[in-house]
């Protein structure tokens, strides 16, 4: 035991009256909603390099965080991982998400990094045996050092794409040795800065073949989760090739990977594409990518991925919605990719920044399995679109301009205007809330 979390008791749910801080209000991960426990619905996970690697500094300061870990020994990368699953405990956390560089010492070259990777992997692998916490999934870090400053599979250096696929490899063998459920990809620096000396065509060429070798190592080794892409807009480079869910979809087609591949949708990248979340969720519902979710919140202000816990239920309802919709997650979950604000110094604000997560989350699945359940506002929509299920509507999706032409002509159509009653809706879903 470390003392880091000293005092903070085991969170246990209280319901919506407690007046403890350290309880959950809302999540009481064994309450069936819709014939599933919440834990099953939500599979939440926490991201380690959130909560225990980022050191709390911004482009004006740097770390306001002091923690006994930080330091580039393999005993400070042990104690990390001492504290870090000391955390799962206490919140009951059934999963956590990982990127190599966020647990193990930085070396020298690439063998270093794997020989530090694989020793922090098997004392992961010796702590999960006597824990509930799982892999979610686990990912590369082909961002952080100068080597990708020009992208990774996409960069115009050929020794850059050799050793972000070696790193590629290493991480999907961790992820496979810890029972990892999925292998992300989010390309933080897969997109450029300036057209004046990039080549989109090579580079769109060499993202597509990196990640079909990702799939055929996924084959090779026999790892069963799911390979998922994240897709952002923009920052760290100012176009990201994987913009959206709408843009990684027509990425997989051309390479055909669209069905060996996933989305892991995240709420601040949504935002950051001029979407909402739920619009990302139901598009990727519609194409059948739907992956997994990244869990946060941005400014609506500032127009940064501000990666900040989620705190709006109405919001994360209409979210979960569509995860119900889409029959809920099978290796996905919830990851919170959501980090303290810069002050919040001490080991309680890491604590309830996920508890206060966790209840905003169940409290949304709970209003999302009434909206589902209650069918309502779905058969307003099928009301809204009947006219495509009579004879005559369906006939017209086989017809033709002249025949439908004729059709309109002989039996003299001329529509009527209907309200897409959307305040009548809005109404509708703050009843659930
Ligand atoms: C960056 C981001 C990443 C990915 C994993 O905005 O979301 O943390 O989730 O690389
Ligand atoms: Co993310």
């Amino acid at each position: 035991m470390t003392n880091f979390f000293n005092g903070i008791p085991k969170i246990n749910y209280e319901g919506p009256n407690s007046e403890n801080d350290f309880a959950f209000r809302h999540y009481n991960s064994d309450e069936v909603v819709m014939g599933k426990p919440l834990k099953e619905h939500l599979r939440f996970a926490i991201a380690y390099w959130h909560s225990f690697a980022w050191e709390g500094g911004d482009p004006f300061g740097e770390r306001t965080f002091d923690r006994p870990w930080f330091g580039s020994e393999m005993d400070l990368a042990k104690l990390k991982a001492d504290v870090a699953f000391e955390m799962f405990e206490k919140l009951g956390a059934p999963f956590f998400c990982f990127h190599d560089a966020d647990v193990r010492p930085e070396g020298a070259n690439f063998s270093e990094n794997t020989r530090n990777l694989e020793e922090i992997v098997d004392y992961f692998a010796a702590k999960m045996e006597f824990s509930e916490t799982k892999l979610l999934w686990g990912t590369a870090n082909l961002f952080s050092h100068r080597r990708y400053m020009s992208g990774a599979a996409t960069n115009p250096d050929p020794d850059v794409f050799a050793f972000s696929a070696a790193t590629i490899k290493t991480c999907m063998d961790a992820t496979h040795k810890l029972k990892g459920q999925n292998y992300v990809l989010w390309g933080g620096r897969e997109g450029y800065e300036t057209l004046l000396n990039t080549d989109l065509g090579r580079e769109r060429k060499q993202a597509g073949r990196m990640l079909q070798m990702a799939v055929d190592y996924k084959y090779k080794i026999g790892f069963k989760g799911s390979i998922l892409i994240e897709p952002k807009p923009q920052e760290p480079m100012k176009h990201q090739y994987d913009y959206d869910v709408a843009t990684v979809y027509g990425f997989l087609k051309e390479f055909g990977l669209e069905d060996e591949v996933q989305v892991n949708i995240e709420q601040g990248h949504a935002i950051l594409a001029g979407h909402s979340f739920e619009h990302e969720l139901a598009h990727a519902r519609e194409l059948g990518i739907f992956g997994s979710i990244d869990m946060n919140r941005n400014d609506y202000q500032s127009g940064w991925d501000t990666d900040q816990f989620p705190n709006n239920v109405p919001e994360v309802a209409l979210a979960y919605y569509e995860v119900l919709k889409a029959g809920g997650f099978t290796t996905g979950g919830t990851n919170f990719d959501s980090k303290l604000r810069r002050q919040s110094l001490d080991a309680e604000d890491l604590i309830l920044s996920h508890v206060g997560a966790m209840d905003v989350c169940a409290a949304g699945l709970k209003a999302a399995a009434k909206m589902f359940e209650d069918g309502k506002l779905e058969a307003e929509r099928d009301a809204r679109y009947e006219g495509w299920d009579t004879p005559d509507g369906k006939a017209l999706m086989q017809s033709d301009l002249e025949a439908i032409a004729d059709k309109v002509v002989s039996g003299d159509i001329n529509p009527k205007p209907r309200s897409g009653r959307q305040e009548r809706l809005e109404n509708l879903v703050n009843r659930y809330i």
